[in-house]
């Protein structure tokens, strides 16, 4: 392709479907993938970079260095920092070399300078930052071919291929972020993607909430190669009894939550929450626009009614708390969520993901932006819990009502500022990953965190509840309304 700019928007979004599945074909493994290390490394490395240069070559110069909204960097900042990151990593720190540009660390530093100030750095442009990736790239592939990336090898940067498995899921985290930056940004689409499958048949058939039986489960990872330092290590946690919505809320759920006046009511909201409802003038999730009795949303350039059967989207923690206390619930820890999503009361042991430890295929969960939406509640039962929960792992990230912390025995690596900075009462954390995440970047440990604000990330939630507290009761799931 000689002007990637030129290509038609649907080639693009195939593309990412490709490259989606392309990293994680393997076949089922008990422990990490059936792959020799550096087959599934450089698999990884390149998936990620075919859907960076389809976020990237997209749009043009004007959209790739304007900043879209003060909550995100400029997307030529994302493409950039990609590169350095990988250079200081993985070719500097564990390959041994010199690297190529060690004078634009500085500038692709993400705690020297915030998102929003970040227009005013001395950025490489496009063409310049495009260079750049391919070079460190080519890089990579020597460090690669040069290194033992077996498991006994004891630079443990390199063992099992992490430091190459690390960058894979770091690319894929900045591509979901530039896919966020995508739905911020105002004007004509340029994404595309084939709709996600119908709900299937037994949607109606659905117990609204499923049982998890009380006892400990291993949470957490020791043995996952590629799981990253705040997953570890594994550790046994109690934990009670509970019922959990056996889909996330849809939005047809959460506009009765409107529609009953959830957001003019203090009773519902956190403290917090309800100071923060009336200073930002919150009615709805964000994209969300009033048509008459019923809603609309913008959705990467679209307008479009808001799907009713569809997990709700771009919602706050604060207004995920509130729904679940209206709906005489509450959500569930992160323990809870974790237990739901891993343990198997048949072994007694935790499984990879939902399904068991395959990794994920199109018909287990909607991740790596093979659609541009989450798929109706309800779809794909083959990636259902052993409770018969389901969509935990893709779809919509789901918020928890833990704090993020470190888990005992947690050691920073190999660097503190990917988890150890944020661990506290600021960030709430979200778990299962959504239709924009990548395969290598979801697993049933994998842990993300944001601030109770903040509402641009692809979010929204399900609720539980004690044994103890009434409700629930028969009717199909329709997410955790009042039932
Ligand atoms: C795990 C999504 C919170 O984007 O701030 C990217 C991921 N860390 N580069 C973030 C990350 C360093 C991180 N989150
Ligand atoms: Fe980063």
């Amino acid at each position: 392709m000689t002007n990637p700019r030129t290509t038609s928007t649907s080639r693009t979004a195939q593309a990412a479907a490709t490259s989606a599945a392309g990293a994680t074909s393997a076949a089922p493994a008990p422990q990490g993938s059936a792959q020799a290390p550096p087959v599934r490394a450089l698999a990884a490395l390149e998936a990620a970079r075919r859907r960076t240069e389809l976020l990237t070559d997209s749009v043009d110069e004007h959209d790739l260095t304007a900043q879209h909204s003060p909550l995100m960097s400029p997307l030529v900042w994302d493409l950039a920092h990609i590169g350095n990151q990988e250079e200081l990593w993985l070719v500097r720190e564990a390959g041994g070399r010199p690297g190529l540009r060690p004078d634009l660390d500085h500038v692709y530093d993400a705690f020297r300078t915030p998102r929003a100030d970040r227009p005013a750095l001395p950025l490489l442009g496009p063409a310049e930052a495009r260079a750049y990736l391919a070079a460190v790239r080519e890089q990579t592939a020597e460090v690669l071919e040069s290194v033992d990336t077996g498991p006994d090898q004891p630079e443990r940067l390199l063992a099992d291929a992490f430091v190459f498995g690390m960058l894979a899921q770091h690319e894929q985290q900045h591509d979901e972020t530039m896919l966020a930056t995508h739905q911020l940004r105002v004007g004509p689409p340029v994404l595309d993607a084939p709709e996600p499958p119908p709900a299937p048949a037994d949607v109606a058939l659905l117990p609204r909430e499923v049982h998890i039986p009380g006892g400990a489960f291993t949470m957490g990872t020791s043995t996952e190669p590629w799981a990253l330092d705040n997953e570890l290590p594994a550790h046994s946690v109690e934990v009670p009894g509970f019922w959990l919505d056996t889909v996330p809320v849809t939005n047809g759920a959460y506009a009765e939550f409107i529609a009953a006046g959830g957001y003019d009511e203090p009773a519902w909201w956190a403290p917090e929450g309800w100071r923060h409802v009336r200073e930002a003038g919150l009615v709805a999730p964000l994209f969300w626009d009033r048509d008459g009795e019923g809603w609309t949303r913008r959705r990467f350039g679209r307008t479009e009614p808001v799907p009713a059967d569809e997990p709700v989207l771009h919602v706050c923690w604060y207004e995920a708390d509130a729904y679940a206390r209206w709906a005489g619930r509450r959500l569930p820890t992160e323990a809870e969520w974790e237990k739901a999503a891993r343990h198997d009361p048949a072994t007694g042991r935790s499984r990879r993901y939902p399904w068991g430890d395959a990794d994920p295929g199109p018909e287990h969960a909607n991740l790596g932006q093979r659609h541009l939406r989450p798929a109706p509640a309800g779809s794909y039962p083959a990636g259902a819990a052993p409770s018969g929960a389901r969509q935990l792992v893709g779809d919509v990230w789901e918020w928890t009502a833990s704090d993020f912390a470190p888990y005992p025995g947690f050691a920073a690596f190999p660097y503190k500022e990917y988890s150890d900075v944020f661990f506290g009462p600021d960030y709430k954390v979200l778990r299962g990953g959504a239709f924009g995440v990548a395969p290598v970047a979801a697993r049933s440990t994998f842990r993300n965190w944001d601030y109770p604000i903040r509402r641009q990330i692809f979010a929204g939630f399900r609720t539980a509840r004690d044994e103890e507290t009434p409700g629930g009761g028969p009717g199909p799931a329709r997410g955790g309304g009042r039932g």
